[in-house]
């Protein structure tokens, strides 16, 4: 796949979508400009899994639209999905690298500047910074990085910085000024109204943030 546009990383969560299927989400949200997809389905069964991320691939791959999943390597093989998303407490970075090779996506959390300092030597393909604000999202992280967070990890790094948690459009403006190079969200766009409209949003507040809009 050639070079990657992270910009607007739609990250899953049917929980979250009011009722409405996956793939009604990702059509939306890729309609408005998503320009990555992550599933991050954590009550899903093996089965299940499988059977939305097929779901998902077969939307996402003719529109060129990399599919990314998140921390569970054997539906990401299984699917041939152009990517893995890990943290922390996840498969280590290397064995990571090694069972999808060379050609694959990995991203890898980190939550704080020593975590970014230990991933300088690998070569993943983006850190997922967070929880830049706190969400209801994820409750099981204590720190949030904050905007100034965001400046410390830019400053020691030399990777792609996609910001994540507590995102909406009116801070991410600053997310990006700060030294974020894109945005991930889930509830923004899962639990939008209308989601193509959110991520179209998203945008704007996105392109204000690169100084290309007023
Ligand atoms: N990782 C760190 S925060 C988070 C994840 C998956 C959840 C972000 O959710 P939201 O709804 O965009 O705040
Ligand atoms: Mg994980």
């Amino acid at each position: 796949m050639s070079k990657i546009d992270y910009s607007l990383y739609l990250v899953t969560d049917r929980g979250l979508s009011c009722g409405r299927s996956l793939e009604e989400i990702i059509e939306a949200s890729v309609a408005g400009g998503a320009t990555i997809v992550q599933l991050r389905e954590k009550d899903a069964s093996t089965r299940e899994f499988y059977r939305l991320a097929k779901r998902a691939k077969n939307f996402l791959h003719p529109r060129h639209i990399p599919l990314i999943i998140n921390d569970r390597i054997d539906i990401a093989l299984a699917v041939k999905a152009d990517g893995l998303h890990i943290g922390q407490s996840d498969m280590p970075y290397p064995v990571a690298r090694k069972l999808m090779g060379t050609q694959a996506i990995i991203g890898l959390s980190v939550e704080s500047v020593q975590d970014a300092i230990d991933a300088d030597g690998w070569d993943v393909d983006y850190l997922g910074i967070s929880p830049v604000f706190s969400t209801p999202t994820k409750t099981d992280i204590h720190h949030q990085l904050g905007l100034q967070g965001i400046r410390d990890i830019r400053a020691i790094s030399r990777h792609t910085l996609v910001a994540i948690g507590g995102i909406h459009a009116h801070n991410t403006a600053e997310i990006i000024a700060a030294g974020a190079d894109s945005i991930a969200v889930v509830s923004d766009l899962c639990s939008a109204p209308d989601p193509c409209e959110a991520a179209q949003k998203l945008w704007r507040e996105i392109r204000r943030g690169r100084g290309e809009l007023k």
